[in-house]
């Protein structure tokens, strides 16, 4: 057996990525958590709960300069929406209790439409990162992008080992996918510049969670590391 001549890894803690050093475009998909106006935007499910939008759109600029660098070099990009159908068939009885104690109720009329239904001006992808021709999108019900939707399907054909995640929240539907990923065998990196939470103690925390055990889940790199690393 001879060791690949042509290695190549992104700077990251706690180790660096991907493990083995396979890191091509064709076996290497960037998935885009969640960056939808009812996430990061005015007048969406977020920003009706009262959270500081300063935060969930801090990555919009790191994203647009991963995104530029990433189609440039031809790797798979990914794109995923929180949503549910118009009817919420989808939507358990007790998401929708927990939201609406908190004051922007789920399937509710809000300023961008009903909140997180799909269709609705709130629930879409926000202009500045909107997927190009071509990005599958990836419509979830819940907080992981692997459940009840069709990635891991799309993952497979592709041949796809490697994920680069980024986006909303990092506490919550970007470190959900990440374990679902990690447990299905795909190596994960977070790009840590590229993601946010709505409160950065959060955001801090779900970044250090994966840094323990050498790295449980994968691991964390900056996108200047990352963009370096396929230049
Ligand atoms: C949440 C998400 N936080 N995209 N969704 O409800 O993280």
């Amino acid at each position: 057996m001879h060791a690949r001549v042509d290695q190549r890894f992104v700077e990251a803690e706690p180790y660096k990525w991907p493990y083995n050093g396979d890191l091509r475009p064709e076996n290497t998909a960037l998935i885009v958590i969640d960056m939808q106006t009812d996430f990061c935007a005015p007048g969406g499910y977020v920003d009706g709960m009262g959270y500081d939008l300063s935060l969930t759109r801090a990555p919009i600029e790191p994203i647009k300069r991963l995104l530029a660098a990433m189609r440039a070099g031809g790797y798979h990009i990914f794109h995923t929406r929180e949503g549910h159908r118009p009817d919420l068939a989808d939507l358990p009885e007790n998401k929708r209790w927990r939201s609406r104690q908190f004051g922007a109720g789920i399937g509710d009329a809000g300023p961008c439409g009903r909140i997180l239904v799909r269709g609705e001006p709130g629930w879409d992808i926000i202009p500045e990162l909107y997927p190009v021709e071509g990005e599958p999108i990836i419509d979830k019900p819940g907080k992981g992008s692997f459940c009840a939707t069709d990635l891991e399907l799309i993952l497979k054909q592709r041949r796809i080992d490697n994920i680069v995640l980024a986006g909303v929240t990092t506490d919550v539907c970007v470190h959900t996918t990440m374990r679902e990923a990690n447990d299905r065998g795909f190596e994960c990196v977070m790009l840590e510049d590229c993601c946010a939470a709505t409160d950065r103690g959060n955001h801090e925390a779900a970044l250090k969670m994966i840094k323990m055990q050498g790295g449980v889940f994968g691991t964390v790199a900056t996108s200047d590391a990352f963009i370096r690393a396929i230049a």
